[in-house]
C-alpha cells in the first residue's frame, strides 16, 4: 500500500492511488459550451472554462499512474422517459430538455452537445457513466463498479459545484467513499455558489469531504516518487 497525503481542509486527506478513482463529472458540451442545456438556462458557460486546464494536467497525471478514471455524463434516452416531468418542465428556459439546439437535442444521449468535450475526452477504456440525474450514484451501476474494482477514494472534479459535483459527493460520502474535491477543477455559473460549495463540504470537520488546489494534490503524488541518485 502506498500512502499520499494531501494537505487539504479541513485536514490532511490521505489516500492509496490503488483504491483511487479520478471522477470527472458532466463535462459535456452542453454544460461547457454555448448552445447548449447550460446556456439555455440562462447561464454565461464561458465561466467554466477555467476549469479546463487544470484538469487537462489532473487528467494527463492520472492515466500516466495509471489511477482509475470515470467520466460521468447527464442526459436522458432520446424518448425522455427517464426524464422526470418535474425536471422537463422546470423553469422557463430558452430550450427544453429534448428541443433540438445548435449542438443536437439538448441533454440527450447520442446527442453531439451530450457529449464530452474534446479536451478531456475520454480514452479507450475509461468508464463513462451516462446519469439521468444530478448525483453519478442515482439510476447507475456506479456505486457496483467502484466496489468491484476496490475503490475506496475518489478524486472529484467537474462541473457544476453546487449540483451535481455536490449531489454526488454526497451520495459517494453517504456510502461510505472518501472525497478530495479539487477546488480549481470544478467549477460553477455563480462564483458565489462555488465559494459556498466549496466550503460546505470541509466544513464541521468535513461533514461529507475534503477540499484542496490541484497543485497540492499534484505535488503529493510527485513527492512520493523516488528520486533517482547519481
Ligand atoms: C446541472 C450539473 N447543473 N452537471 N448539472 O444541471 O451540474
Amino acid at each position: 500500500m502506498t500512502e499520499i497525503i494531501v494537505e487539504a481542509a479541513p485536514s490532511p486527506f490521505r489516500f492509496d492511488p490503488a483504491s483511487t478513482a479520478l471522477v470527472l463529472i458532466d463535462m459535456q458540451r452542453d454544460f461547457v459550451e454555448p448552445g447548449g442545456f447550460g446556456e439555455s438556462l440562462g447561464n454565461d458557460v464561458s465561466i467554466l472554462q477555467a476549469v479546463v486546464p487544470p484538469l487537462q494536467a489532473v487528467l494527463a497525471d492520472a492515466r500516466e499512474r495509471g489511477l482509475t478514471v470515470i467520466h460521468t455524463r447527464e442526459g436522458h434516452r432520446p424518448d425522455l422517459s427517464d426524464c422526470p416531468p418535474a425536471k422537463l418542465m422546470r423553469g422557463a428556459p430558452s430550450m427544453r430538455i429534448g428541443d433540438p439546439g445548435p449542438k443536437g437535442r439538448i441533454l440527450v444521449r447520442g446527442e453531439y452537445g451530450h457529449d464530452i468535450i474534446d479536451d478531456l475526452a475520454p480514452l479507450p477504456g475509461e468508464v463513462v457513466i451516462d446519469k439521468p440525474g444530478k448525483g453519478s450514484f442515482y439510476a447507475t451501476g456506479l456505486d457496483d463498479l467502484l466496489q468491484a474494482s476496490g475503490i475506496t477514494s475518489l478524486i472529484v472534479t467537474g462541473v457544476t459545484t453546487e449540483v451535481c459535483v455536490h449531489t454526488t459527493v454526497r451520495e459517494a460520502n453517504d456510502r461510505g467513499y472518501e472525497c478530495l474535491v479539487l477546488s480549481d477543477c470544478v467549477g460553477s455559473y455563480f462564483p458565489e455558489f462555488q465559494k459556498a460549495a466549496l466550503a460546505m463540504i470541509s466544513a464541521q470537520g468535513g461533514i461529507f469531504g475534503w477540499v484542496a488546489p490541484s497543485p497540492d494534490y499534484l505535488s503529493a503524488l510527485t513527492a512520493d516518487e523516488p528520486t533517482l541518485s547519481a
